[in-house]
């Protein structure tokens, strides 16, 4: 028995090693995290056993974007909380058919659960049933798999409240009137095209009549990808005035390019954005003002969700009600989704106060 126990941190220990250090796409089954080569001391390892050994993985839209590396952070608190192990991988760019191959392996593996920012909200519907069939527990954050694909799904901030903070922030900074674009990720990400319909529904109201909301472009959450658009935006609308990128990756690549083309104070950037990538966009005015939650806080709350429908404490239906550690109480809504709280606006006033 003890030869087992043993046997059984060993490999926990190493799936939480690569679990803080794996920046790979997932691996094939053979290939597992579980197969990685170090072991932490075993004395660490301690909780994991005794809260019953489970593996879940965390998984971003594409990995190397700081916005889900920092969620992962809270990913990782999450499961240092609950003793259990939580691998972060996921595909190489933020691409559905990519992600379900990633997913596809991780469910042959036989994992505990699965938490997922999706790239496509019906294409990863199949993928999800055959995880929930298989009996590993799904959970979509960030961006939502459509419903029958998750158990649940973990909402950053109220949809159109998101939407509607970024119109305000725009008007604010172009004083009310011109030629707007939005920059946005993929042309299928559940989450940005879920905000840009509410963008359009406000910037109807009279108000924003002299607004007018030129094009939508897409920069893939692929910075260079995103920063091209953006010039792009500049050189087809010369009188545009204000860019607004629903996307970590956008923002902070379209207010490089305002800067890099010499427009700071004629056009002006918002949207959602990391403080770490932003601040210098919101000192030299490129960018000065824009939103965002908590990712660290998302990535936390996702982990213990999917652990309290894993280890049985939830089914996880609508009116179910889960401890989150230090956020609190958390129930799920009639549609399946549990909400985080209220994004911040970020400013010149209090950049300086965060630190993610
Ligand atoms: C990017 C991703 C993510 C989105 C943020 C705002 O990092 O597209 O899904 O929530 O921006």
């Amino acid at each position: 028995m003890k030869k087992i126990s043993a046997l059984l941190l060993l490999v926990l220990m190493i799936g939480v090693l690569a679990a803080c250090g794996s920046t790979e796409p997932a691996a094939a089954p053979t290939e597992a995290p579980a197969v990685a080569e170090e072991a932490a001391p075993a004395e660490e390892a301690a909780p994991a056993e005794e809260s019953g050994s489970k593996t879940y993985v965390f998984v971003p839209k594409g990995l190397g974007i700081p916005y889900f590396d920092t969620a992962n952070k809270g990913a990782q608190e999450a499961a240092a909380e609950l003793g259990v192990a939580v691998t972060y991988t996921g595909p190489a760019t933020a691409d559905a058919t990519e992600q379900i191959q990633v997913l596809n392996a991780l469910i042959a593996q036989g994992v505990d659960g699965l938490s997922i920012s999706a790239n496509d909200s019906d294409a990863l519907v199949p993928t999800g049933k055959d995880a929930m069939e298989s009996g590993i527990p799904v959970v979509s954050w960030d961006a939502a798999i459509a419903e029958g694909g998750r158990n649940a799904h973990i909402n950053q901030a109220d949809a159109e409240g998101i939407g509607v903070v970024q119109v305000e922030m725009v008007s604010d900074l172009i004083g009310g009137a011109g030629q707007i674009a939005i920059l946005s990720a993929t042309s299928t990400a559940p989450n940005q095209n879920e905000w840009i319909e509410y963008m359009k529904t406000e910037l109807e109201k009279p108000e924003y009549a002299d607004i007018e909301l030129v094009t939508v472009v897409y920069g893939d959450d692929e910075d260079e990808k995103s920063y091209n658009e953006a010039i792009g935006l500049m050189r087809t609308y010369p009188d545009l005035k204000g860019i607004i990128s629903p996307t970590t990756v956008g923002i902070a690549a379209a207010a490089r390019a305002v800067q890099d083309q010499e427009r700071v104070g004629e056009v002006f950037v918002t949207g959602l954005g990391t403080p770490n990538q932003m601040r210098e966009y919101v000192k030299s005015g490129a960018a000065p003002a824009f939103a965002l939650w908590n990712p660290a806080d998302l990535g936390y709350l996702s982990i213990y969700a999917l652990n309290a429908i894993a280890t049985g404490q939830i089914e996880g239906k609508p009116g179910d009600t889960f401890e989150a550690g230090k956020l609190g109480s958390y129930t799920i809504a009639e549609d399946g989704s549990v909400l985080l709280g209220a994004p911040t606006v970020f400013n010149i006033d209090n950049i300086d106060d965060f630190d993610f």
